[in-house]
């Protein structure tokens, strides 16, 4: 509370004065929707109380315009849900125990009911109406509803996912049909829940005045609420084409710089051309770093970098709605992040380090080709920063702040951490927040647990650095990922698991070598028919190949080896590794002797490590088979073969996208590789 009295003020802003009036809607009787037997559930009374208390003891609420809720009337709630059903929850007994009203809720999808159910249910969306309304008149410049139940699953005539009226979709839909004098005719609704707001997708099908923007976890559609509807193929229809965005994860784990790579090449363009009079988000937090149901990682400064970039629309006219949120710690730290945003507090200094995904990249390919028809701007090209390696991928300004208000905010903390943080300590626990998966095995499953031995040699080999080059398919970094982060790309024909440290090369380039590129074996796992790219392990310095090299640690060089030798598919996890296959020995030997065959795994295609000498302190190494498999190729006993077609596409995009050859200059190169004799 005291940070905040003394907030500075270069600006000359009093504390009590701020230049916008912030909103900020709380009401204890939306407490009173609970489980009817008191049995622990997420989506409880406390998850409003912590958020309230967290906002109160930072000093937010004397800063803000605070109100209470407000019941919707039946004739607003009906724009978007049937008369039967409202009758249905306007009339649920408000009496302690009710068995005729389990059975109500037992008829839906995942929902509770008791007493003071339809009391909070009409609050909630009650609630969204009147700041949204607020807002929408400038009263407010901005508002925030911490409100339950949430809204955003709830469909016409169905409650559904703890949710029972869709808050968000009966205020949108009263400022659009009743309130047509305030001239607001265009809302953009941001469900940035971890879940599919499918309630709301449906309300707004064939409306085009709303676009509806959902990123949420899809994992091909068995996340919650399942089915097709969370796919970005659901645009909308009639007039409503165009104006429904899915951004469908694959997985958990996304935090902050996937999500910030969506808001960048999607959501900012389309907001950008769509030009919303008002934004509505329908905020779950249930995507935050350490909610049950989630398994995302956005951080409070992840969100108040999304909240920030809505802040440029509309005049800055945004309402933020709760929606889920599980963990109390973080949905209260994460919405304080927020409405830190909407009173201009100084944004957090702090850094992405963090890349997104391939997959997220994949993604947001996908949803840009799915609606670039609609939007034009999302049928450019991705920049090329966004797949470089070695930059940033976002260009949001963060101030270094000398605030001393920072060094003291909770918000910016993760849950788990303690008050007295330095600056420092907090970026580099960030840091272990937005990409834990580089430094933790994420399941504490029996086969981690196992490997408990093994976590030794991996601690040790994660700080060495080497280059390594490769000069097949691995040159397409997308591909090479596969590798890293796990997954599959165009023209693969299976996936792989990736390393157990998915943290990205440091760094990336190119060399040409004195070496020889040729091409044999006759079919892979990987790509079918087809030779697949070997060097010959004794340089011939007439011979010249093209070699990408990126910097990632031992440990995942040994994660490497394994999926290069298949071993993979032969039930040689390589998260069971108790030793590793190329240690300081075989580094040593590498060194003295050029190259060393890896005895262990020896039928392995690329045994043979190969020493290519150093770039700065670093060694680099590659990998091929040994000599005596060359010799094969030579008698024939293995056959030299062109490499299949998707093999072919990948090996030219990857010199032509590293800016090595043009694509006729690549295939030329490719091609002559094949056809000399060895
Ligand atoms: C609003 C919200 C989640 C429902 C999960 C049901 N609902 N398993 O986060
Ligand atoms: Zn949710």
């Amino acid at each position: 509370m005291e940070s905040a009295k003394k907030k500075n003020d270069d600006n000359g802003d009093d504390a009590g004065v701020e230049r916008g009036r912030v909103g900020l809607l709380y009401d204890e009787r939306m407490c009173k929707h609970h489980t009817p037997d008191g049995e622990d559930h997420p989506e409880n009374p406390e998850r409003i109380r912590a958020i309230w208390r967290k906002l109160q003891s930072a000093g937010i609420t004397q800063r803000c315009v605070v109100l209470n809720g407000k019941a919707a009337e039946d004739e607003h709630i009906a724009s978007v849900h049937a008369h039967n059903y409202i009758k249905m929850i306007r009339n649920l007994s408000t009496k302690e125990v009710d068995p005729r009203r389990n059975k109500i809720a037992s008829k839906f999808n995942s929902i509770y009911l008791n007493g003071g159910s339809s009391e909070a249910a009409y609050l909630a969306a009650g609630s969204v109406i009147e700041v949204s309304e607020k807002v929408a008149k400038g009263e407010l410049s901005s508002a925030v509803a911490i409100v339950r139940p949430p809204g955003h699953h709830a469909e016409s005539n169905e409650a559904m996912g703890f949710c029972i009226f869709n808050n968000v979709a009966v205020a949108a839909s009263y400022i659009l049909d009743e309130k047509l004098e305030l001239g607001i005719h265009k809302i953009l609704i941001v469900d940035w829940d971890v879940h599919h707001g499918n309630g709301t997708q449906k309300m707004f099908w064939k409306d085009s005045r709303v676009l509806f923007f959902s990123v949420h976890r899809f994992d091909f559609g068995t996340f919650y609420p399942t089915g097709d509807d969370g796919s970005y193929t659901m645009v909308g229809e009639g007039q409503g084409a165009g104006y429904n965005i899915n951004v469908p994860w694959e997985h958990g784990q996304c935090g902050d710089a996937d999500y910030l790579a969506v808001w960048d090449h999607i959501l900012i363009p389309v907001a950008k051309e769509f030009n919303p009079d008002m934004i509505i988000i329908s905020g779950g937090f249930d995507a935050a770093v350490g909610d049950p149901l989630g398994g995302c990682r956005i951080t409070p400064y992840g969100y108040s970098v999304m909240m920030k970039k809505l802040l440029e629309f509309a005049e800055g006219k945004i309402v933020l709605a709760l929606e889920g949120g599980y963990n109390l710690d973080s949905i209260a730290n994460s919405v304080l992040a927020c409405v830190k945003v909407l009173l201009e507090d100084k944004p957090l200094s702090g850094a992405l380090e963090a890349y997104p995904f391939e997959s997220t990249w994949r993604v947001i390919r996908a949803v840009r080709k799915e609606l670039c028809t609609y939007w034009p701007i999302l049928s450019n090209e991705l920049p090329k920063e966004a797949l470089a390696i070695n930059k940033k991928v976002f260009s949001f300004e963060l101030i270094s702040s000398s605030d001393s208000d920072a060094e003291n905010d909770e918000a910016f903390k993760a849950p788990s951490e303690s008050k007295n943080d330095s600056i420092g300590n907090l970026v580099e626990k960030f840091q272990n927040v937005i990409r834990p998966l580089s430094l933790i095995p994420f399941e504490e499953s029996a086969q981690v647990k196992a490997i408990g031995s093994s976590v030794s040699w991996r601690a040790v080999f994660a700080k060495t650095d080497i280059w390594y080059a490769c000069f097949g398919s691995n040159m397409w970094m997308p591909r090479f990922l596969c590798y890293i982060q796990g997954g599959q790309v165009e023209g693969m024909q299976k996936p792989f698991p990736g390393s157990i440290d998915k943290r990205l090369p440091k760094d990336i380039m190119w060399k040409i070598m004195p070496h020889r590129l040729f091409f044999g074996r006759s079919h892979t796992c990987t790509w079918g028919e087809g030779g697949v790219a070997f060097l010959h392990p004794e340089s011939s310095i007439d011979d010249k190949t093209y070699m990408c090299l990126y910097r990632i640690t031992l440990e995942q060089f040994n994660d490497l080896i394994v999926q290069e030798n298949v071993l993979v598919q032969e039930n040689v996890q390589h998260d069971s590794m108790i030793t590793p296959f190329f240690d300081s020995t075989s580094l040593d030997s590498a060194v003295t002797n050029k190259s060393i065959v890896l005895e262990a795994i020896k039928e392995g295609w690329y045994s043979n490590v190969v020493h290519l000498g150093t770039e700065g302190a670093l060694h680099i190494l590659t990998m091929t088979c040994s000599l005596s498999d060359v010799e094969s190729f030579k008698s024939g006993e293995h056959p030299l073969r062109a490499p299949s077609k998707g093999y072919m596409n990948t090996l030219v995009r990857g010199l032509v996208q590293g800016k090595q050859l043009s694509e006729d200059e690549a295939i030329s190169y490719i091609n002559g590789a094949c056809t000399k004799p060895l």
